[in-house]
């Protein structure tokens, strides 16, 4: 079989290779080998390194190959995610992921489109666009690996930072109350919110995995320990640290509201699963029809006629 390399747009020297099938063969899942790029550049011991490993799993579990892959972040220390990954992606602005990513979606059905990033890129430069994305269900998957600290500037109290915790920002403890990612996901309109740990693969990967199915803009929290200025922040949660990992009640009602609302209200470690998940139609499926019903009005115009007709229009 012939192999064919392609060059990665913007990344300099960054090689795809691609093994086109044959018309009498189908086409092989990607090897983890084939979707590994750099080496991530995190602490040891740092949890994002699991929540990447669980994405790689995402990708051959489900066959995707690399023209269908899409992996969008902001900035910190998680959102270099898109560099680790052998695909196509953007490692964008501070809290402009979603934006950016809501763009592709919108304009590329085929692809399903990955955003990662932190609590402080998702909801305090973030948190703006978290909200709109949500209420627009726009579909995409957002992993939030909420370590509950600024990662990469090195320490400062970010919206998910616990009462009295000391940072550079808060050298006598924070004063702020924290912002609760589950309950700001359900009261904005997201119609998949589910909560993991990195600590648990099998859990985020399932976790993903859902997301992924669902038709709409889903949300996942994953814990995932800063090693470097948060040691320990999670050990409750970890049953390895003497801590407890709760499922969410098998009787939970995913498309109950208020259900979800408290159970996001549940003190620390809270349950893990997904809370909330109800059917909605798309921003995505209502543009589509939008785009559709025009189409057939405008066939045979050139564009520039196009333009005149909406200009005339607001006259
Ligand atoms: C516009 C802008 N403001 C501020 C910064 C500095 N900055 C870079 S990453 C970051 C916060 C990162 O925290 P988080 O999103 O929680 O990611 P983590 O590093 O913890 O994974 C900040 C404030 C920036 N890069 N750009
Ligand atoms: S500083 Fe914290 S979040 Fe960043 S790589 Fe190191 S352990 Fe991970
Ligand atoms: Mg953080």
């Amino acid at each position: 079989m012939s192999t064919l390399t392609t060059e990665i747009p913007g990344r300099a020297g960054n090689l795809a290779v691609v093994n086109p099938p044959t018309l009498t063969e189908e086409r092989k899942g990607l090897t983890k080998k084939e979707i590994a790029a750099d080496h991530p550049t995190w602490c040891p011991g740092c949890g994002d390194f699991s929540v990447l490993a669980l994405y790689f799993k995402l990708i051959e579990k489900r066959k995707l190959w690399h023209e269908k892959i899409t992996t969008v972040a902001g900035i910190g220390c998680s959102s270099r995610f898109p560099y680790f990954v052998q695909a196509h992606g953007a490692h964008y602005i501070h809290g402009r992921a979603l934006p950016f990513a809501s763009g592709i979606s919108l304009s590329r059905p085929d692809l399903h489109v990955f955003v990662f990033g932190g609590d402080g890129d998702a909801f305090s430069i973030g948190g703006n666009h978290f909200n709109h994305t949500a209420r627009k269900n726009i579909k995409l998957t957002y992993c939030v690996m909420d370590n509950w600290v600024y990662g990469l500037t090195k320490k400062q109290t970010s919206p998910t930072s616990p009462l009295g915790f000391k940072s550079k920002t808060d050298q006598w403890g924070a004063v702020d109350y924290p912002i609760n990612p589950m309950k700001q996901a359900i009261s904005a309109g997201a119609t998949f919110v589910a909560r993991t740990t990195s600590t648990n693969p099998n859990h985020v990967l399932q976790m993903m995995e859902a997301a992924m199915d669902h038709d709409g803009f889903s949300f996942i929290e994953c814990l995932s320990e800063c090693v470097e200025f948060y040691e320990g922040a999670f050990d409750a949660s970890n049953p390895r640290k003497g801590g407890v990992f709760n499922p969410v009640p098998a009787d939970h009602d995913v498309t109950d509201e208020l259900a979800a609302y408290k159970l996001a209200g549940e003190p620390f470690p809270g349950s893990f699963g997904i809370f909330y998940k109800v059917n909605k139609p798309t921003k995505n499926a209502k543009e589509a029809e939008i785009n559709k019903s025009f189409q057939g009005k405008l066939t045979g115009l050139k564009d520039w006629q196009i333009l005149q007709k909406n200009f005339d229009r607001m006259k």
